[in-house]
């Protein structure tokens, strides 16, 4: 039986190798079995404040780099999150079903509000958003990066809770889908914080429309130790151990293979061939996201996606809204 597949990448701009390797590569590997469905969360991304004129532009972008990377709309269903008044809709419901302690426990809310009493209400409630996302299509499995293990852990509450109460068949319990390397790409300027669009520093990050040379430099001044060695070691050496992790993921080699290749070597040498690796395999998908970012074809991929993704939507919603005894 062919399952369904949802995922989602927020339109905050500056989408990054780890948003790549942890979330992105594993979407196009999986419409080959499955059926997907790929979403683009505007909705999620108003959590923290956004300049409207830009949010609208990061929109079209993040539709265009899923295209780049080979999300074929022709198999998947590509959508924006807020033309589908569905997600809105059960998020609320779900809203009653979720407890006020459980979200407090969530890390992403903790690091983003810091404990400050003006943190918006949406943050808050940005984890029974994705839960919406995930339960209104059925979704089987959802391929995402390892910070949202939490979020994928508490969607999954929910709905076992909610099915208890109104029966086994109202929700399809999901599950997450995390990668074995690339799954935690961390900051290139401190490795033990992870890869993150919204982080100060550019060079923390290397971004997937970043040209060549903006590129090198992020490799050339990563934070690494000064013991000289490469080796596999993400305790005692996260720097080394992350560059490695980067190189495997996009070489295709082990990690162990990485290793030996570059045993006893200096670390400026592994940096530059690293370069080659990373900027080989990032300007194909700039090449393609630039000409798909231009063509009129993308507003259309965006238009048919959302009429796709309704139709399951609205039918989950009447189920829904039937076992709980809400509507005329
Ligand atoms: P921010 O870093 O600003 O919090 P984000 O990149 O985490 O934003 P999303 O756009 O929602 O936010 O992430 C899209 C996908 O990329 C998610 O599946 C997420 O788990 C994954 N991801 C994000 N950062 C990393 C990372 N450093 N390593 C691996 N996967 C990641
Ligand atoms: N919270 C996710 C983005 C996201 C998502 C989803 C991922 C929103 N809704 C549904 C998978 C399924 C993040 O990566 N920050």
């Amino acid at each position: 039986m062919t399952k369904r597949v949802f995922s989602g990448v927020q339109p905050t701009g500056n989408i990054h190798i780890g948003n790549y390797l942890g979330a992105l590569q594993q979407f196009t590997r999986l419409q080959d079995e499955n059926e997907c469905v790929y979403c683009i969360v505007d909705l999620h991304a108003i959590t923290l404040p956004k300049d409207p004129k830009e949010l609208k532009e990061n929109i079209l972008d993040v539709a265009a780099l899923y295209m780049a990377v080979g999300i074929d709309p022709a198999r998947s269903v590509v959508f924006v999150q807020s033309d589908v008044p569905g997600h809105a809709e059960l998020a609320w419901a779900l809203m009653c079903y979720a407890y006020t302690g459980e979200l407090s426990r969530m890390t992403q809310f903790k690091d983003k509000s810091r404990g400050n009493e003006s943190a918006p209400m949406g943050l808050f409630a940005y984890p029974i958003l994705m839960a919406a996302d995930i339960l209104l299509y059925d979704s089987d499995i959802v391929p995402v990066g390892n910070d949202q293990k939490q979020h994928i852990e508490l969607t999954r509450d929910i709905a076992i809770r909610v099915n208890n109460k109104y029966g086994d068949d109202t929700f399809v319990i999901p599950e997450g889908r995390f990668l074995k390397e690339g799954a935690r790409v961390m900051a290139l300027d401190d490795p033990t914080a992870k890869m993150s669009k919204s982080a100060e520093n550019p060079l923390s990050r290397i971004s997937l429309l970043d040209d060549d040379a903006t590129i090198r430099k992020a490799i050339m001044r990563s934070v690494t130790d000064s013991d000289g060695e490469i080796r596999f070691d993400p305790e005692g050496k996260p720097g080394i151990s992350n560059l490695l992790t980067i190189y495997s993921a996009f070489s295709g080699l082990s990690q162990a293979e990485a290793e030996a290749r570059y045993k006893g070597q200096g670390y400026g040498a592994f940096k530059k061939e690293l370069a080659e690796v990373v900027t080989d395999a990032l300007t194909p998908i700039r090449r393609a996201y630039t000409e798909i970012r231009r063509s009129e074809a993308l507003l259309r991929v965006l238009k048919d996606g959302a009429e796709r993704a309704n139709a399951v939507a609205e039918r989950t919603m009447r189920r829904v809204k039937e076992r709980i005894g809400l509507g005329t």
